[in-house]
């Protein structure tokens, strides 16, 4: 599901001037009535999406944000998930807060235009502001820069005093524990599969050059400490919960802590981690008696020689079978994430590698195309070689081609990643891979049966038209300035 991510956090971070930049209108006889907004993307949206409410779990940055909102600010806070929600057309608010991935940036800079329009205040944060500030900071009257537990709340009381910078940038030395436990009260648990959506740790030590992690904050994990993980999960009530840390294993000892506490809790989780985890006997076993149940890892490749280009060369394929068999021994399914498009892959991989997940025995094999997301390594080389094909954000999902592959056409890479779904997903690989899988049969056979209507329905959603010319050409938001070849001829690629 989540693919991965640069810019260094911490001192190179400058604090902005404080330039007034939109006064509030705020007294303090009045209540600042804030709006903050998870804009929709093409599969995550309300209408026509394919996330249906069985997929969806409950976001944590907008509850997150509110639970940071000083206390002594009288303030009226109002979440709206796009996912499933509408933004309402006279939404009212003196201050409106977007958070923004690469693949919603058209859409919150489309809000935030049309809201500043009407004389709100605008504020941008989130990944994508965190990785390109330049890109998002002219449709904000403020921007946040990498983690918002200091400068959130300091926004807000500057702005109720009139004092809005136009940016703020996250301080070294950040801590992410003793902190309110994120507001999922105000979202309604109703339109999601479940509510109980956890962060323990942030960030991650490696430093894999397509992942947006180390290039938005750093290599530093940020650790908040188990007692407060565990009275949250405690507080919500939870039972069978999931950790959206990208990587729980980051740090062993935590790690080690985290699974030992979780033990008398006896409850169901489900999280990420890296195959490193089951190099590690100790951990594993702790992580198996800990409750956990599924995984999902960045498998990424079955090529050695891609894994050490992009600098994940921990990964061994010659060992995921392994990794298959020790997880299930622990009673884990493994939901194993491949992408396609590295340098190395030429037009058989696809097949191959789906067929690899099939033999392989990986519960919930998945497939994206690699994303170059901005300012990650990769993206870097990509640009310098003049292989990025678009900045039209909207494309940067992990299932468009937005830039040009090595070895194959553009077609051929957007209609493989397909081919491996419909492989993986077909009745007799699912009938291949389920034996094994130490899931229970309703639950393997549910998520299995999902997943073949997603690949059976992806091209609904995402397809190559506007780069091999079938329809009309989509506007680029941001068109790259030097293509590598003349427009008309991206359709000569196939
Ligand atoms: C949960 C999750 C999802 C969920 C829910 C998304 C959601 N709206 O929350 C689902 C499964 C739907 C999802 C889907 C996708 N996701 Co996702 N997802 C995540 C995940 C794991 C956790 C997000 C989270 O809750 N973090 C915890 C909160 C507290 O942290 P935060 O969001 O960063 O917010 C903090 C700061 O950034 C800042 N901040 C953020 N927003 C704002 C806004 C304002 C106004 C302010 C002041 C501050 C602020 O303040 C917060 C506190 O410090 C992140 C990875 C990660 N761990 O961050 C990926 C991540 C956000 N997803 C990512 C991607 C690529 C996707 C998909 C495209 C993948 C795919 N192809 O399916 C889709 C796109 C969905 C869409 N919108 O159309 C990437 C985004 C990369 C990028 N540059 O775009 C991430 C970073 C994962 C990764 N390593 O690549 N995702
Ligand atoms: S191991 Fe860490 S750096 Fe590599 S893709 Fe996963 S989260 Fe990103």
């Amino acid at each position: 599901m989540l693919t991965r991510i640069f810019l260094c956090v911490g001192s190179e971070r400058q604090v902005s001037a404080p330039v007034p930049v939109a006064p509030s209108r705020f007294s303090s006889s009045q209540r600042l009535r804030v709006a903050l907004i998870s804009p929709k993307g093409p599969l995550y949206r309300h209408r026509g999406g394919i996330w249906k409410k069985s997929l969806r779990y409950q976001p944590l940055t907008l509850t997150t944000l509110a639970a940071l909102i000083p206390p002594e600010l009288p303030v009226d806070v109002h979440l709206i998930d796009e996912g499933i929600a509408d933004v309402p057309d006279d939404l009212d608010a003196d201050l409106i807060g977007l958070t923004v991935i690469t693949g919603t940036a058209r859409r919150a800079y489309e809000l935030a235009d049309r809201f500043r329009l009407r004389g709100r205040t605008v504020v941008l944060g989130g990944p994508h502001v965190t990785l390109l500030p330049e890109d998002a900071q002219p449709h904000a009257d403020a921007i946040v820069v990498g983690y918002a537990e200091d400068t959130w709340p300091e926004l807000l009381r500057d702005f109720a005093v009139g004092a809005l910078r136009p940016r703020y940038d996250q301080a070294p030395g950040l801590e992410i524990g003793g902190r309110p436990f994120p507001r999922r009260d105000l979202l309604p648990s109703r339109h999601y599969l479940t509510s109980n959506v956890f962060e323990a740790t942030r960030g991650c030590v490696h430093a894999c050059d397509f992942c947006v992690v180390p290039t938005a904050w750093g290599r530093t994990p940020f650790q908040k400490p188990v007692g407060e993980v565990i009275a949250d999960i405690r507080q919500h009530g939870a039972r069978k919960l999931i950790f959206i840390d990208l990587n729980l294993v980051a740090h062993r000892g935590y790690a080690l802590e985290l699974f030992t506490a979780l033990i008398p809790l006896r409850l169901q989780w489900y999280g990420l981690a890296t195959v490193l985890l089951a190099e590690d006997a100790e951990l594993l076993d702790l992580c198996g008696r800990s409750g956990c149940r599924g995984l999902l890892m960045g498998l990424e490749s079955i090529s050695p020689s891609n894994l050490r280009e992009s600098h994940k060369g921990f990964n061994r394929p010659e060992n995921y079978r392994r990794v298959v068999e020790q997880l299930h021994a622990h009673r884990i399914a493994l939901q194993g994430c491949f992408v396609f498009g590295l340098d190395g892959d030429r037009p058989d991989v696809f097949l191959k590698t789906a067929e690899f997940a099939v033999a392989a025995g990986i519960d919930l094999p998945r497939f994206a195309v690699v994303t170059p997301f901005p300012n990650t390594p990769l993206y870097l080389r990509l640009e310098a070689e003049g292989r990025i094909l678009t900045r039209d954000w909207e494309l940067y999902d992990a299932q468009h081609v937005v830039f040009q592959p090595a070895q194959m056409s553009v077609q051929e890479l957007q209609q493989g990643v397909e081919a491996a779904w419909k492989h993986a997903y077909s009745l007799r690989s699912i009938a291949r891979r389920i034996r094994h899988s130490p899931a229970p049969w309703p639950v393997k056979l549910g998520t299995n049966l999902g997943y073949r209507f997603y690949a059976h329905h992806l091209n609904r959603f995402y397809n190559c038209d506007w780069i091999i010319g079938r329809a009309p050409s989509r506007p680029a938001a941001n068109p790259a300035p030097n293509p590598p070849a003349p427009a008309p001829s991206l359709a000569s690629l196939e």
